[in-house]
Parts: structure tokens; sequence; C-alpha cells
């Protein structure tokens, strides 16, 4: 084809693509042809799953698909069988899934063929940061979608009802099967009557897509509104309080799924307050629940104030509890020791508690990782601390395995996401915050997909152009691919990386400025009288010798809370992983890395590559303008340009900050800084967000 023709074709393609305001998520698909659907059941939920299968059918015209529900011992809980003419499941839930499944395939272009899908977790859940006075944590998505403010706060809209509904579609198309609908700084509103009804309908809405409703609790409810004096879990009138309330959830939500609960951390009470451990106090809340089939999901974020090792506590505060707590009791943990940091070691306590559930806890938010303004693709994040190896029960015990059943037999096994939710427009805030939303249900659903598979797949749902009667898959041609899928998913694949470099490589953690919630630098910042453990130079500890936590045996010994031989592992310079290297060890400014570099020149060209990535993150996106509609497009470019700023300020704030105790030069082949640490510490208040 000559030049001019290519062009006015692109351009004839870039004109005929429509606004996109991204609230159809990755649901854009509209069916090819007819299909005739015979299902061996009826119920709401079958009802959506054939109502799906025909408005989104772009298999072969006049096609048959049967619904079969039968029990089957190889299908596991919500799981499904997949044939081309037939979807068999033991539930209907499981025929919904398998539906989803069969339509992501059509239109991704993989073929249907005969396989069994078992979720490897049976709760796989949304924690959403919302407040009954309807912010949510850090706003980035604005307000929430369950909660409303202002006098007409509790009367459910026909809006409500509808936006309600396609979130629950929206998690059931990815597996997601549970919903906690309030903060875990629970407020005690939430128990009120009026509020129960108000969470009582949405249940009404999401039961049929199979997500459960769940509540966040504050364990010192019953002082704080039952009128008692006393919260203390081994109290007869607490015991009595809490089955009554529980009795009242039921009445009106016969489905309801349980309790989180964030104790003794944070401000918030708990057991300790009483001289009760964790266990006791999340087995009270258990034998409430347990007669309805509920579980409690008990949050192990848990430090006090120290000058020690914060990332020890929760370890040293749960070991000596396991076996302790009831069976439907989960332990919710972090990824990571400290708190959703770019990139951190996995938690110890994955595969050490050998006796209890534990549930891996991932932040879909992007709470440190740019808010809504940079684009970072979180499923290698996900994916490195699920394939992470504790060595527990010897060579491949991944924390993934450790944590699905695969290892121990735990009653119960979960996954849980803090939610990015709000009621902006596309749901997310960033259009690709959609893709940490879609990540987590399809590693909850699959914890040994890779990330590559599912940006592959999100990129196809979510960007391809499908004009009305052509299946989807048509349209991956080899430009759309070459020229689109294979550059944008480069992008976000290396975009996790990318934040580490120009954040916190090399082992760095919580150099964040507080006050700007966790979005810009702050190494410096340690204001007089501030809880140690709350400031930068706590965690990163340099000095004109070094810098870095030394966690090793002669340090606070955080090493030794790992298996063998990932202990040793951990606790020498020489074999500890570079990318780790700072959380682990205090090192001197002039170590040799394995490049060959010093540590310090490591570190600079770490930022700078940072700054180069994202750079580079802008050519792809500026090239791939005209397969991607201009609302999208725009939002994204823009957002990317701060990015960049914020890269830089990053590069400059800690590279001029550590050079005060490296005493040496930036390596000259790097860009200079462009911003005065004098200004960026006056400012480091300010958020450098949009
Ligand atoms: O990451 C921190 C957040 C808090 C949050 C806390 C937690 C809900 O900054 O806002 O509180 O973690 O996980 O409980």
């Amino acid at each position: 084809m000559k030049p001019v023709v290519i062009i006015f074709l692109l351009v004839f393609i870039s004109l005929s693509l429509q606004a996109q305001d991204g609230h159809e998520l990755w649901l854009r698909n509209k069916s090819t042809g007819h299909v005739t659907v015979t299902c061996s059941g009826n119920s709401p939920t079958l009802a959506i799953a054939i109502k799906e299968l025909q408005q989104g059918w772009q298999g072969k015209d006049n096609a048959k698909v049967v619904l079969t529900i039968k029990d089957d011992k190889a299908i596991k809980y919500d799981g499904f069988k997949l044939s081309p003419g037939e979807i068999q499941a033991n539930t209907d839930l499981g025929i919904l899934y398998g539906v989803y499944e069969l339509l992501r395939r059509q239109q991704t272009g993989r073929p249907v063929e005969e396989i069994i899908c078992n979720p490897s977790y049976e709760v796989r859940i949304l924690n959403h940061w919302d407040d009954p006075d309807s912010s949510t944590m850090r706003g980035f998505a604005s307000r929430s979608i369950f909660w409303r403010k202002g006098k007409n706060a509790l009367a459910v809209t026909d809006a409500d009802k509808t936006l309600w509904q396609e979130y629950a579609r929206a998690n059931a198309s990815i597996g997601i099967n549970g919903a906690v609908l309030n903060i875990v700084n629970a407020s005690p509103l939430v128990l009120s009557e009026a509020y129960l009804e108000r969470v009582k309908a949405i249940a009404a809405i999401l039961r049929p897509y199979g997500v459960k409703t769940y509540l966040a609790v504050n364990f010192a409810f019953p002082s704080i509104i039952g009128g008692l004096k006393t919260s203390d879990p081994l109290d007869p009138g607490v015991i009595k309080w809490w089955s009554a309330r529980v009795k009242e959830i039921y009445s009106k939500i016969p489905d309801f799924g349980g309790f989180i609960v964030k104790a003794n951390s944070e401000g918030m009470q708990g057991p300790h307050d009483y001289g009760r451990t964790h266990a006791q106090g999340a087995n009270l809340l258990a034998d409430a629940l347990k007669p309805y089939g509920g579980i409690i999901m008990w949050r192990a974020f848990v430090y006090s104030p120290t000058d020690k090792d914060r990332a020890k506590q929760a370890y040293l505060e749960f070991m000596p509890l396991d076996g302790q707590f009831r069976d439907n009791v989960i332990i919710q943990v972090k990824n990571g020791p400290i708190d959703f940091q770019p990139r951190e070691p996995f938690s110890p306590l994955f595969g050490a508690m050998k006796k209890t559930s534990v549930m891996p806890e991932f932040e879909i938010m992007k709470e440190y990782l740019g808010g809504t303004v940079h684009l970072v693709f979180l499923a290698p994040m996900w994916e490195e601390c699920l394939k992470s190896e504790t060595y527990q029960e010897g060579p491949g015990s991944t924390v993934g395995r450790c944590t699905d059943g695969s290892i121990f037999p735990q009653k119960h096994t979960g996954i849980a996401g803090v939610a990015n939710v709000g009621v902006d427009t596309n749901w997310c805030g960033h259009p690709f915050d959609q893709a940490n939303w879609y990540t987590f249900g399809r590693l909850a659903w699959d914890n040994t997909l890779t990330s590559e598979k599912i940006a592959d797949e999100w990129i196809k749902l979510t960007f391809s152009q499908v004009p009305a009667g052509q299946a989807a898959s048509t349209l991956y041609t080899t430009d759309w691919t070459e020229k689109f899928l294979v550059p944008v998913k480069k992008m976000m694949l290396e975009s996790r990386e990318a934040a580490v470099n120009y954040m916190m490589p090399l082992g760095f953690h919580h150099i964040f400025s507080m006050p700007n919630t966790h979005y810009g630098p702050g190494p410096w910042w340690a204001p007089e009288g501030m809880r140690k453990d709350w400031t930068p130079p706590y965690y990163h500890q340099a000095d004109i010798n070094g810098v870095g936590f030394d966690r090793t045996r002669s340090g606070t010994d955080g090493v030794s809370q790992y298996h063998e031989p990932l202990a040793s592992q951990l606790n020498d310079l020489m074999t500890c992983p570079e990318i780790l290297l700072l959380w682990f060890h205090h090192v001197s400014w002039d170590y040799t890395m394995k490049s060959g570099r010093t540590l310090w020149d490591e570190i600079c060209y770490h930022y700078a590559a940072g700054v180069q990535q994202v750079r580079d993150f802008q050519k792809i996106w500026d090239q791939v303008e005209l397969y991607v509609d201009k609302n999208r497009f725009t939002i994204v470019q823009t957002r990317m340009r701060e990015q960049y700023r914020n890269a830089v300020i990053w590069k400059d704030a800690c590279l001029q900050y550590f050079q005060q105790f490296s005493r040496r030069p930036i390596p000259y082949d790097i860009e200079r800084p462009v911003y005065n640490l004098d200004y960026l510490m006056k400012n480091s208040d300010r958020y450098y967000g949009l």
C-alpha cells in the first residue's frame, strides 16, 4: 500500500473511533450472531447467564449452547467445565462464570476447548475503603458508589441500582464473589437500622451476580454504640451483643458473608485493650457468625510505635497464635510486611502460619504508586508476590500455593483487593487503572496466570474498536497487533518496574512525604516529636557510611522470620537479591554491585532509568493515537505528562537528598537535576498530582 493510502486509512479509522467514556470497562462485546441456549435450571443467576450469552455471542451464527448443572467432583466451588457446545457446573454461579469465560475467549480470539476451570480461592473479595459519609480513602476515583451524603443519603434510587448492578456484573465477569461495603476504619453508622436497610438493598442487587455482601466492623462497637461498659471479648454481655447484631443482619440479608476487622492498629481498638489476644477477639465474632455460615477476616496489619523494626511486628503478634483461631476465621495479610510499598518482600506470615487460614491482601487502589495520575499496571507486582518461594514445605511452596489450599488444608481460602472504584464515569479515575481491577479478579480466579496474559486480554477487551456486527477477534489484524497491542502491552508490563525505579529502587521503602497523601518524595520528612516509624529517615537510615535498613542477623534479625534457605540468602549481602538490597541491608555507598558500579552510582542510574522509562511510555502512547478514541487518549496523555514531571521530582529529590550523605557526584552522563532540593523540601506538603 502507498503511504498516502495508509495515512488516509488511519485517519479514517481514527475518525470512526467512537468516544469512549470507559464506563463499559472490559465488557464492550456485542453479539454478532444468534445463539440458542438451553438450560436445565431456572434462577435469576441463570437468567443473567442466558442473557449475557445472547447479548455477547460472537461465535458461529445459530449455534447451540447447553447449560448443565450437575454434581461433578472434578469441579471445585463455583468452577465450571467448558466445551464447545456446553457449559457444565455444580452451581448456577459456576454456569455464569463459564459464560463469561466463553465470551472472553470468543472476544480475545482464543479457542473454546474442553477444559475444567476451578478458582484458586474460595473467597475473592473487594475491600472498599468507603465511608458511609460517601468519602473514599484518598478519593482517587471520587466518592463511593454505595454511600451518599446529605438529606436523602439513604434513599435507594434507580440510578443507584443501575450502578450497583453494573458493578456486580463487572465483578462477576472476572470471578469476584464478595464485597466489603465500608472501610476497615469502620463507622458505627453501618450497624444502625437505617444503614442496614441500605446494605440489604445493595445485597439484593449484588446477589444474582454471586457477589456476597460483607461489612467492616469496629471491635469496640459494643461500647461505642451498644451502651456497654466494655468490649472485652470474654464478657458475656459483649458476646450477647454481637450475637444479637449478627442475628439482626442475617434476618435482613440471609446470605450475608461476614465481617472484616482492623483491630489494635492505627488507633482502632482491639482485644489487646482488654488484655486479650487477637485469637480471642476474632473467635468472639467467629462464634457469632458460625451458625449462619459467616466468616471473619481478621487483619494482620498491626504495628505499634517502634524504633526497632516495624516489619517484624505482625509476625511476632500472630505466629504464637497459630492454631488458636476458629475455622471460620481467615487472617488477612498485606502482600508485604509494611504497607503496600512499590516493592516489598512477601510477608513472612505466608506459609508460616500452618494451622490457620491466611489470605493475601493486595491494594488495587494505587495509594503508594502515583494514585490515578501514574500509569502503573500492578499485575507484575502481585505475580511477583504470589510466585515468591517461601520454602515453608520445601521448594514449590510459593505464596500462592501456601494460601490457596494446595499445601495446607485450610478450611477457607481467600484473597482480598482494596478496591479502586468510585463514582467517576470510568469507575477508576485513570483508564489503565481498570486493568488493575481486572487483574485482581483474574488472579483471584487463577493465581498462576501471567501478567502478560492478563494484559493481553485486558487490552483486547478494552481497546478493540468493534464496528457493529463484527466479531472482535477479526479485528486483531497484524497492523493492530503490531502497532497497538504489542507496544501498549510492553508499556504496561514495564510500568511497575519504572515506578519502582523512579520512586524507590533497590529496596528503598516508605520514603514518601507523609502529608501529601503518600504521593510525592520526602526522604527528609521527620517533624520533631513524630513517631519514628512514621518518618522516612527511620526506613532509609542514610548516613555517611551508607544507606538501608539492617534486617540481617546482626541487625534487627528480620531475615529470620523467613524460612531457610531464604533467611540465609537474604541475610548475606552477596546473595540477597539486589532489588531488595536496602530492605535487608545497610550498605556502604561504594559497595560494588553486580553491574560493577558502586551502590551510589547504581541508585543514580535506577532513578534516571525510571524517568527515561516514563519518557519512553510517552512516545509509545503518542504513537498509538490513531488506535484510541480521543477521550481516553487525551486523559492518558495528560496524566502521563504529569507522571513524567513527578518522576523527575522523585529523582531530583532523592538523589540530591541522599547525595548529602554519599558525598559523591551524580554520574555525569545522567541528566542533571532541574529542581533545587530546597524548593522540593519546602514544598513537600504539596500534592504534585494533577
Ligand atoms: O496504607 C495504610 C493507609 C491507611 C489504611 C491502612 C490500613 C484504612 O494509609 O489509610 O487505613 O493502611 O490498611 O488499615
